[in-house]
């Protein structure tokens, strides 16, 4: 049988299950990755799990989100971080070594290989033909142990390419003219595999940015084959051992074809407030704008930055504009430092960033009150960049640099100074601020200042729950909605005190009214639109709620890390089985939920809203190795169980 990529790569880590559309399979994980917003909790389950060392081929620990430092409580984060790494086997990555994506292309990624990370855009190692795979951080550390990670076989989306892009239109055009095809919801359990003459028209660094913002419309992975460019990509690296060609067989059938001649693409922005709003530039063009920022593990490349030196180089960028550049590494920068790039940058007036998620994260250079931001990241939502009134917009560096010069949106297609980007055949790499772990690790003793909690405690399913409809909301709600990031990071490793801004921009009350249910005794439930949970992996968007006495999420849809996440911490998630029965359920009514756990065996709930004297009918959305964890009131409590037995 003719195989697509995506499946060859699967068969060759199958653990469990049938290779079949839409059956669950386990997998073997070769490499796992973390950041520090999510790789402390990560690190602490992966610690209550009694493991001494870790068993996969490669685990990185990485800190780039939260590397601001303000209070003791990020520097805490980095120790212990740092100290766990070497204590049980893992890569640390130092603050300001750079994004996880990009240093795991440049130094770790290769193809064939399976990847998971506690991070939404761990697919960027798609570009170098890895099924890369953005998980819960407990999904992590159990992959850490050896244990193999589950997903739904993908229906897999062909996405042929042909032709070549023009100067001026970049790979980021390419991923958001997916987003206009895709959206961002509704492709859950999906894969794209990139395929078609244009490919080899793409490097890696390209190719990655267009894997990266696969993350954007829910797919579980985006993959290229592994072709001569990811060769020279490998060998400029001093990695061309790990080379293997990889494409999909002759014949391979896809369950949808969507065709892009790249030749025909032009500039495209997403704009306010979702990465799914696409329009092109020229629609937009002349639009003011007060910030611009280019960087982050989309568009942070050592080619990206070229590309925008050459068209900023020799002039200034609009006096009124805020710009700012966050190379996405520690290569990228000592590549650009040695080559003149950063110097005509600097000359050209841009603020130069630290080599870390930033800005993208909100963790500073907020926009001003009702700012218009052009940024070159991967998600818009709405006060993500710290700054509520904020219009972000989503473009290219080219566009983005191109604008700079100008203070207003500018399309810079025939308007680039160049036609070609040379790339260099080797790129300086400096693994200095990697520390590998010790053989022997008993010398080592693990920090933890008060910063660092406990793992999350979750109690046993019951078989009944009274208690309210805490909060309703609409659809596409993201985890950023959910569980703030931005100056909240540094609350990610101490539940108690970042369950205080659980809904924080949708519903400051929710919080303490939350609490304040499960200090009755009383059960909260979520009630949601469509696409809950998009976005993010963070876990904290389960492991909080679940803190202030969540037991159940009733939506019309949930996204696939998020679903997977409210298993892990023994939250039911419940769909409508008639999605017009949102709109019975108000915020505030009591609601009961009975025969529990007869309805966990056959999916089938029946919810009463006593305040309306009505019944809904539910269905669970989980599998059935979910729902033994949500007996168990979690992956972790389920783990405990069977070590307790032998
Ligand atoms: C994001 O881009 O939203 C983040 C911050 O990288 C998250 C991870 C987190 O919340 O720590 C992600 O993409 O998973
Ligand atoms: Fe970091 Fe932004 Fe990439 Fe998330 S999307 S990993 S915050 S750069």
């Amino acid at each position: 049988m003719a195989d697509t990529l995506c499946y060859k790569i699967l068969r060759d880590h199958l653990v469990e299950g049938k290779l079949e559309k839409g059956s669950p399979v386990s997998i073997r994980i070769d490499q796992t990755l973390t950041q520090d917003a999510t790789g402390t909790m990560a690190y602490l389950q992966f610690e209550a799990i009694g493991e001494d060392r870790v068993r996969n081929e490669l685990a990185v620990s990485y800190v780039d989100h939260n590397t601001v430092q303000v209070g003791f409580e990020n520097f805490d984060d980095h120790e212990y971080l740092r100290t766990v790494a070497a204590k049980k086997g893992v890569v640390y990555s130092k603050a300001g070594n750079g994004i996880c994506h990009q240093v795991q292309l440049e130094r770790f990624a290769l193809p064939g290989k399976t990847l998971i990370g506690s991070d939404s855009h761990t697919p960027t190692q798609g570009g170098i033909g890895e099924i890369a795979i953005g998980a819960g951080g407990l999904d992590v550390a159990l992959a850490m142990a050896g244990i193999p990670f589950q997903i739904i076989c993908p229906r897999v989306i062909g996405i042929r390419l042909k032709g070549k892009l023009r100067p001026g239109v970049s790979a980021k055009d390419v991923i958001l003219k997916v987003l206009e095809r895709y959206g961002v919801k509704g492709n859950v359990n999906s894969a794209f595999e990139y395929f078609g003459d244009g490919v080899s028209t793409l490097t890696v660094a390209e190719r990655a940015t267009i894997c990266n913002m696969g993350a954007e419309c829910g797919v579980t992975f985006s993959i290229f084959p592994s072709d001569s460019n990811t060769y020279e990509f490998l060998k400029a690296h001093d990695r061309e051992d790990g080379w293997r060609e990889l494409k999909a067989d002759e014949g391979a059938e896809y369950d949808d074809v969507y065709e892009i001649d790249l030749s025909c693409l032009e500039p495209l922005i997403a704009a306010p407030h979702s990465p799914g709003n696409i329009k092109t530039v020229r629609e937009l063009e002349g639009m003011h704008v007060n910030q611009i920022l280019i960087g982050s593990c989309t568009n942070s490349s050592y080619q990206d930055l070229r590309k925008v030196a050459m068209i900023l180089d020799g002039k200034r960028v609009d006096p009124a504009v805020s710009f700012g550049i966050a190379p996405g590494s520690r290569e990228v920068l000592e590549m650009i430092a040695s080559d003149g790039t950063l110097e005509i940058l600097v000359k050209a007036g841009a603020r130069i960033l630290e080599s870390a998620c930033g800005f993208c994260i909100g963790n500073h250079q907020s926009p001003g009150t009702d700012g218009v931001s052009l940024r070159t990241n991967n998600r818009n939502f709405e006060g993500r960049s710290g700054t509520k009134s904020a219009q972000v917009y989503l473009v290219s560096p080219e566009v983005a640099a191109y604008s700079a010069l100008f203070g207003v949106l500018k399309s810079p297609l025939g308007n680039v100074p160049y036609s070609e980007i040379a790339l260099p055949s080797h790129y300086m790499h400096d693994d200095n601020m990697l520390i590998f772990p010790p053989d022997d690790p008993s010398g080592v003793t693990i920090l933890r200042g008060p910063n660092i909690g406990q793992p999350p405690k979750c109690e046993p399913l019951k078989d009944s729950y009274s208690g309210k409809a805490a909060i309703k909301v609409g659809d596409k709600i993201t985890t950023d909605h959910i569980m703030p990031a931005g100056a909240r990071l540094k609350y990610r490793s101490n539940i108690k005190a970042y369950s205080e801004f659980v809904f924080e921009g949708v519903d400051k009350s929710f919080s303490s009214r939350a609490a304040a249910l499960r200090d009755e005794g009383k059960a909260v439930f979520i009630i949601a639109g469509s696409s809950y949970g998009q976005g993010s992996s963070r876990e904290h968007a389960a492991i909080c709620p679940s803190f202030l006495g969540l037991k159940a999420v009733i939506a019309k849809s949930i996204e696939r890390i998020h679903q997977a996440n409210l298993c892990n911490f023994g939250i039911l998630p419940l769909l409508f089985e008639k999605e017009d029965d949102y709109t019975l359920i108000e915020e505030g009514d009591d609601l009961e939920l009975d025969n529990v756990f007869s309805s966990l065996e056959s999916g089938k709930f029946k919810l009463i809203d006593k305040t309306k004297g009505k019944t809904v009918l539910l269905k669970l959305f989980a599998s059935d190795e979910q729902k033994k964890m949500l007996k168990a009131g979690g992956r972790l409590n389920e783990i405990r169980g069977k070590q307790c037995q032998k």
